[in-house]
């Protein structure tokens, strides 16, 4: 699904001032794919400002190491985004996960595009740069300052290597491919660092983050017979823990460690009346479809729901549509 750039690159060059921005509780797909691309796009000269609906999460700060990233209504008053010529969404085609930029997109009189690698699509009423093939939305900046004849410097390498680092769950996702690790090749040969890199996103968690990891794993239940496990986090396991609602991030994927697992799930609960829905697959289960049915979305492997309602509520029926979807579940 090879991305045809030229609209884009074009698009680039007619313009002057630019906006981006991406979804919330941003992982580092969203922040390097942000850092990256500004620092590409000023390279050209242009006029570069990040906006996001809420502030990069404290555990991935590395990121923005210099404060870069405006939050709405609070360091990018709604004001303050007007006149821009281009708006530019990465890692995300869902208004869903916008939360309050949705609507600065929505009333945004310039040109709009998206640069993604989500399967799941809405239409964001912008020009579309997808391929839902790739590793990370930083693998599409990459190709992307190819065309543009931008050269890669540490800055630029840096963010994009986290990125797909992360996205890829270090390197060991079916998504990964020889080109990733050429890419992964020429971001390290232009500055980025895989040892100081691995440093920052997996040996600098707070105890809280362990402590509340403790209590995931400890919940976690099997069913059809260990094919599916699943477990929660309540509002009072992130208060006693003291973890951040970010804090949960990852910890999905030791669910996937037990032999037998095919599927995978998470209710986190975020607020009284909203529930975060992780689903992780490795079986060819198409967690993406099934989060289809409750408004979310994602990837065939790793998808998401935000659910409307108590935690008990969405395990009912987010398991059940496992259990259904699963076919023969009788070992419970
Ligand atoms: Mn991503």
């Amino acid at each position: 699904m090879k991305i045809d750039w030229l609209p884009l690159v074009e698009m680039i060059r007619s313009h002057d001032r630019f906006l981006l921005t991406s979804h919330q509780r941003a992982d580092c797909d969203a922040i390097g794919s942000e850092m990256a691309l500004a620092l590409i796009l000023e390279t050209l000269g242009k006029q570069v400002a990040i906006v996001n609906a809420d502030g990069v999460p404290e555990h991935i700060a590395f990121m923005d190491p210099y404060g870069r990233v405006g939050v709405l209504g609070s360091s990018a008053p709604l004001e303050a985004l007007r006149g821009y010529d281009v708006m530019i969404v990465v890692d995300t085609s869902a208004w869903g996960q916008l939360g309050g930029m949705a609507e600065v997109l929505r009333s945004f009189r310039g040109v709009k595009a998206v640069i993604d690698h989500h399967a799941s699509e809405d239409d964001l009423g912008a020009q579309v740069f997808k391929d839902s093939t790739a590793e990370a939305t930083g693998r599409l900046i990459l190709q992307l300052a190819k065309e543009l004849g931008v050269s890669l410097t540490p800055e630029i390498a840096a963010p994009l290597f986290a990125a797909i680092a992360t996205d890829t769950g270090w390197f060991r996702f079916p998504s990964v491919t020889a080109d990733t690790f050429a890419a992964l090749a020429k971001l390290t040969a232009a500055g980025a660092n895989p040892a100081r890199t691995f440093a920052e996103l997996f040996e600098q968690h707070s105890l809280p983050r362990l402590h509340l990891r403790g209590r995931i794993l400890q919940q976690v239940t099997p069913e059809c017979g260990g094919r599916m496990m699943w477990t929660h986090v309540t509002a009072a396991d992130f208060s006693e823990t003291g973890a951040q609602k970010t804090d949960t991030e990852d910890v999905i994927n030791m669910l996937l460690t037990v032999k037998g697992v095919e599927v995978a799930v998470l209710f986190v609960e975020l607020e009284p009346l909203v529930t975060k829905v992780s689903l992780r697959s490795r079986s060819g289960f198409d967690v993406n479809q099934l989060a289809a049915q409750f408004g979310g979305g994602g990837h065939k492997a790793a998808a998401g729901i935000t659910f409307a309602g108590p935690m008990v509520e969405a395990q009912q029926a987010v398991l059940e549509a496992v259990r259904l979807a699963m076919g023969e579940c009788g070992g419970k």
